[in-house]
């Protein structure tokens, strides 16, 4: 009996022993950075103002790498709160301080020096440098041909390490660094010829390059570098473990691709042709019709940006245009349309603009209300060009393949169907040349992109920006007289 009771107080012991232990186990454990953001609520990320890292449009903050990290506080089921830093150097001092943000994604390219400082996510995006120089000036072809020319970089950046590591085997190349500029400055100080010589990174030219027609690229100076997110130092590895297996998806799932292609692919879309063309046009042609856009998107409650970018995807900005089958007119309408909406003449650039901007407008409030912004416009811009009855024809077959009808990434797989007799034989409408629309949308989301950038107000001053031009031929108060009430 007496060592059954034995037994049982040693049970008891053991067992209140293994209690205890377990709750000193628990209580000793910290919660982890991870457990701590999650409890929170909260990711703090910081980046830089720059196009292709975080920036403002209609609709507010955008920009890739606002956007990937968006998608990482909406997998981890937190609030994103977004800090920006003045310079590298600022970025560097602020995610090293004691209670700064949790990382930091600005387009940093992860490097060994870098390494020795913090610490790097898996790579997200592959980028080569880029030395640039200005059209019309002879190109250099090697590091030899940077002596003696006059080179800016930024501060504390990847390419002031690049430049130290080639001044040593060339001792006559100079340089200068400075943090009071962004990328986007050093290729305008590039394309106004005030330096001969920046250095930038694939991603950021293919952004920017559009804005700035004289700006071309030398040679790479770099094997393929990588852009990855910064943790500052520590032993907590939870939330580089948890951000790595995020970009791990993000690559396999096609996010990263499609922020790419969203972000990045301005240049691949109008190839450097296009690139140049649309940066001259934008000096030359839009001044003289951006009051019209401005005023008849401020009478539809428009974004005029969004007008200007169809108009340029569908003539260039010129009021003159003729497509093979006939349409006309700086915003191409057809005859019939430009009966519909009033227009007398399709070649007067007021009209064309008038028109074009009624006609989106009524396509737009015709489209089932299941369809919500931003897709909205996206199938608008579709149905301007294809026509309402091939678009829902496109919709129905999206719908039969399970997928949704009211997404635009999904309706657009199935444009160009209409254009294969197996599937247009089968819709109501039958055969369109239904690649056009998927095209269209596809380019005038990029000039709207672009159109965005120039005209936000942190580019006020740039002489990018053409609202105070005074435009030849054309006043103000010539087009307000000719624009007839709607
Ligand atoms: C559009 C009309 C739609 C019409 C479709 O054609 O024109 N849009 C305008 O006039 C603004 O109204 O839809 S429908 O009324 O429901 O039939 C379909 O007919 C114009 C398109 C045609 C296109 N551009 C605006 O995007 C064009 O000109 N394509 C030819 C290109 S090429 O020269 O052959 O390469």
């Amino acid at each position: 009996m007496s060592a059954l009771i034995d037994f049982r107080k040693r049970c008891t012991a053991w067992l209140l022993a293994t209690g205890i232990l377990l709750l000193l186990g628990s209580c000793a454990e910290p919660p982890s950075e991870l457990q701590r953001i999650r409890e929170e609520g909260v990711l703090r990320v910081l980046t830089r103002n720059s196009p292709s890292t975080y920036f403002q449009d209609r609709n507010g903050a955008t920009g890739f790498e606002y956007e990937l990290a968006k998608r990482f506080a909406e997998h981890l089921g937190v609030e994103l709160k977004v800090e920006t830093a003045d310079s590298l150097d600022d970025l560097f001092t602020r995610l090293n301080r004691p209670g700064g943000p949790h990382l930091a994604a600005a387009g940093l390219v992860a490097n060994d020096s870098r390494r020795a400082l913090v610490r790097f996510t898996h790579p997200y995006l592959d980028v080569t440098t880029q030395v640039i120089y200005r059209h019309g000036q002879r190109r250099p072809t090697q590091p030899e041909d940077l002596v003696g020319k006059r080179i800016l970089v930024l501060k504390g950046s990847h390419h002031a390490e690049q430049l130290a590591a080639l001044k040593a085997r060339l001792p006559g190349i100079n340089y200068e660094e400075s943090d009071a500029v962004e990328v986007v400055d050093l290729l305008g100080l590039v394309d106004e010829g005030r330096i001969d010589i920046t250095l930038v990174e694939s991603n950021e030219l293919a952004m920017n390059q559009v804005y700035f027609s004289n700006v071309r690229t030398a040679f790479d100076l770099s094997e393929a570098n990588s852009l990855a997110w910064v943790l500052p130092q520590g032993e907590d590895d939870s939330l580089l473990r948890e951000a790595n297996a995020f970009l791990d998806e993000a690559r396999e799932n096609g996010t990263l691709q499609r922020l790419r292609e969203r972000y990045y692919g301005h240049v691949d879309v109008l190839g450097y042709v296009g690139a140049y063309a649309f940066a001259r046009h934008l000096q030359e042609r839009l001044p003289r019709y951006e009051r019209i856009f401005k005023e008849t998107a401020r009478q539809h409650g428009l974004d005029w940006r969004l007008l200007a970018a169809i108009g340029y995807q569908e003539s260039h900005w010129q009021p003159e245009a003729t497509s093979k089958t006939g349409v006309r007119g700086l915003m191409m309408l057809t005859l019939r349309t430009a009966k519909a909406m009033g227009v007398s003449n399709r070649l007067d650039p007021v009209q064309s603009i008038q028109g074009g901007g009624k006609y989106f407008l009524k396509v737009h409030g015709a489209l089932p209300a299941g369809i919500e912004e931003p897709d909205r416009t996206w199938f608008a811009l579709a149905a301007y060009n294809v026509g309402a009855g091939h678009l829902e024809d496109a919709r129905r077959l999206a719908e039969a393949e399970g997928l949704n009808p009211n997404k635009w990434l999904d309706v657009k797989q199935m444009l160009p169907r209409l254009s294969q007799k197996q599937w247009y034989s089968k819709t109501r409408y039958g055969y369109a040349r239904g690649g056009e629309p998927v095209h269209f949308v596809a380019n005038i989301r990029r000039y709207y992109d672009i159109l965005t950038w120039v005209t936000q107000p942190q580019m006020e001053g740039s002489r990018l920006v053409h609202s105070d031009l005074h435009l030849p031929g054309i006043s103000e108060q010539d087009v307000a007289d000719n624009l007839p009430p709607l």
